[in-house]
């Protein structure tokens, strides 16, 4: 009897079929099932002028394949965009964690899909909005899915009220919008009623859900797990993403013109860095802590409204993850995906947070509504990297052909000399932890919540006082926007704000100021508040780096720009590792002041600032008249300015400054080594009088 591996390799494409070679000029066209096209312009009609024939296979079959062509989009994170890339351990930590991902030195191939959470699937990419951040790491010991967002905390503390959050922040039930945001009377309306949301409001109305770029973010499991050592012994875990570029956000106004000017932008931005080699990078951090730990704090560390201050467990860097590959299709892996909170190898294992454990079952039965079949895992972006086999057989879109009668265990037929399947090991096999590892982990059947997660505030009003005075202001702006569209309903913000007057009394009062209405009453609190020391961690401002890595600028030419000043800056520019974008009334170019012809690299009209981290406008006399009658060239520098950007120009430009509203500031500069460097920062102290923030 033949023999067959005992553990199923997963099929690659090779294996089970051989498509046409797309590059092939001389290949083929067929139908699905191989039959070769002759011509696929026209169907087959009886005459020329006659009825199209049932007969037709190949238009049928092409018909009923586009008319199926989509699948159900995610119920919540529909947008995303996805990478390949690679994670290398870069330091032994094998008496914490046995997994084979974490020993030093090992490379394991990953992808990550960045999302929004509220908005569709054809929905802009710079909503206010949590961004997920979801990694499946195809370790040699199976799939390991880290599925987490950009805030270290959630809205709520249990997986029963995921529902309610989700059905409150889409677009209303009945009108179908707003498509995105936040920003209207349902979500409003939860959230108020909701204490434990609070913390997460913070973050959500802070500059953290407007980033700068998918690159320029952090990443947070967000829950507690474990980490488990060959010995069996478990320690507590909080995983962080922290990007190499530093943190990087845009403001509100930007974010709002950003949606008009390129409903892509952080897609674009991702896709467009690693194909031009500028990988993005992220460091991966561990928090590590033990029972004692846990035991000593005032709020639970099983409750994921809560963080655990960098200052008290310092953020431990063991590892590099690094995208360094677009995908092929998008479809075919970005939509195709599927994460699952509930795949850790051996060494990783859940903590008892009630959040993360409803998610262990929600996220594998979401797949069957989306890809339509439990052979979900076959999909290639899904398939484990490593071989893989058992008893599962058959179901929908079952690829892989289990060969033999082993298709059920303990079986004997291995004695007979046939084929009897993989075994399970005990040695080598995943097993929970079971140490002890905490009070109440066992006992009555009680649907409670523990009075240990009944702090709402203490945590808000840390990340508030942890924030610089722009911050802040941001924070409280965005609370009255975000209230501010909440219409009929005239209990909600009086509630909300009843709500942060726990966090801070001068928040409150600024977010009633801003709305214009009295300081409501207290809400009561299911537990006082404490005061914690504010932690830098939590700043965004704080963690910037003043780098043109990553970032780029516009140039605004016309014609009779100074050739010698526009390649000096470009290479000044790019030798920073910046990206230089040349910008002109007309995408043909413009005429320099040698003669010469630049290409422009976007038009003017269609390449507002928005969409640059910096400008520079280097215009002659003549170019500068010309651009002042130019609407589009004036905004181009006025929002420059007003989203708080460097704006480097040349002493003929100077009256277009002045049109736009320019005040000389550090930001605002000549076009030599200072605007290089002021183009690597924002300039906050601008914006007070720029616009009323609350
Ligand atoms: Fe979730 C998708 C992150 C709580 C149920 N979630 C999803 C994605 C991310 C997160 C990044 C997109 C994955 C992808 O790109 O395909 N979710 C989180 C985080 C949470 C969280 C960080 C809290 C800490 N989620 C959460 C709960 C539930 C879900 C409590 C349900 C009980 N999430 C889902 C889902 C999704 C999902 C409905 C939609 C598509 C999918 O799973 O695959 O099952």
């Amino acid at each position: 009897m033949a023999k067959t591996p005992t553990r199923t390799a997963r099929p690659t494409g090779g294996e089970t079929h051989q498509t046409v070679d797309a590059g092939d000029a001389t290949a083929i066209l067929t139908t699905n099932h191989g039959v070769p096209v002759s011509d696929n312009q026209n169907s087959l009609k009886s005459g020329a002028r006659g009825p199209t024939l049932l007969e037709d296979f190949v238009l049928r079959e092409k018909i009923f394949h586009f008319d199926h062509e989509r699948i159900p989009e995610r119920i919540v994170h529909a947008r995303g965009s996805g990478a390949h890339g690679v994670f290398e351990a870069t330091a032994d930590i094998s008496d914490l964690s046995k997994a084979a991902v974490f020993i030093k030195g090992e490379k394991t191939e990953v992808f990550v899909r960045f999302s929004t959470v509220a908005g569709g699937a054809g929905s802009v990419d710079t909503p206010r909005d949590v961004r997920g951040f979801a990694v499946k790491l195809y370790t040699r010991e199976g799939n390991w899915d880290l599925v987490g967002n950009n805030i270290p905390v959630f809205f709520i503390q249990d997986a029963m009220k995921f529902p309610d959050l989700v059905h409150a922040v889409k677009m209303e039930a009945d009108r179908g919008y707003p498509q995105a945001g936040s920003a209207h009377d349902t979500f409003w309306d939860w959230a108020s009623l909701m204490p434990e949301t609070t913390h997460m409001l913070m973050w959500a109305m802070s500059d953290r859900t407007l980033p700068r770029s998918l690159r320029t973010m952090e990443g947070f499991g967000v829950h507690t797990f474990k980490l488990v050592n060959a010995a069996g012994k478990a320690s507590f875990v909080k995983f962080h993403w922290k990007p190499r570029l530093g943190l990087q956000s845009t403001i509100w106004d930007e974010a709002l013109k950003l949606q008009a000017a390129d409903n892509d932008y952080h897609r674009r931005d991702l896709f467009e860095a690693i194909d031009t080699g500028a990988f993005p990078q992220w460091d991966l951090g561990i928090q590590v802590f033990d029972q004692a730990f846990a035991d000593a704090q005032l709020y639970d560390v099983l409750d994921a409204t809560k963080l655990i201050p960098e200052e008290d467990v310092p953020v431990r860097l063991i590892g590099t993850l690094t995208l360094n590959r677009n995908v092929d299709n998008f479809f075919a892996e970005t939509e195709q995906v599927a994460f699952l909170p509930s795949n850790v190898p051996p060494g990783i294992d859940f903590s008892n947070d009630p959040l993360l454990q409803g998610r262990l079952f929600s996220y594998l039965d979401t797949q069957n509504s989306r890809l339509g079949t439990t052979n979900f895992h076959q999909i290639p972006v899904n398939a484990p990297r490593c071989p893989f086999g058992n008893f599962q057989r058959d179901g929908k879109m079952q690829t892989m052909v289990p060969k033999g009668r082993a298709n059920y265990e303990p079986n004997s037929l291995a004695a007979h000399g046939e084929e009897g399947g993989p075994r399970e090991s005990p040695a080598q096999g995943f097993v929970t932890a079971n140490a002890a590892t905490g009070p109440d982990e066992s006992g009555d059947k009680l649907r409670v919540r523990a009075a240990t997660f009944a702090d709402h505030y203490s945590q808000a009003r840390l990340f508030y006082r942890s924030q610089t005075e722009a911050e802040q202001a941001h924070i409280a702006s965005s609370f009255v926007f975000e209230l501010s569209k909440v219409g009929l309903l005239d209990q909600v913000p009086g509630r909300m704000v009843a709500n942060l007057r726990n966090v801070d009394e001068d928040l409150a009062k600024r977010v009633a100021d801003g709305l214009g209405i009295a300081l409501p009453k207290k809400a009561p609190a299911a537990k006082e508040p404490v005061d914690m020391e504010p932690s830098d961690a939590l700043s965004i401002h704080k963690n910037m780096k003043d780098t043109l890595e990553g970032r780029s600028v516009g140039i605004l030419i016309a014609d009779g720009s100074d050739a010698v000043a526009l390649k000096k800056l470009v290479a000044d520019i790019t030798k920073a590792k910046g990206k230089a974008v040349i910008v002109a009334p007309k995408v043909g170019g413009a005429k320099l002041s040698d003669g010469s012809q630049q290409k422009a690299d976007g038009q003017l009209a269609g390449s507002p600032s928005q969409v640059f981290d910096a400008i520079a406008v280097l215009l002659s006399e003549d170019g500068t008249k010309a651009l002042l009658r130019e609407g589009a060239a004036v905004e181009f520098v006025m929002n420059a300015f007003g989203h708080l950007k460097a704006i480097g120009a040349s002493e003929a430009a100077k009256p277009l400054l002045d049109k736009a509203g320019v005040v000389l500031d550090d930001g605002v500069t000549g076009l030599d080594g200072a605007f290089v460097k002021a183009a690597s920062q924002r300039f906050y102290d601008r914006e007070p009088s720029l616009r009323t923030l609350a």
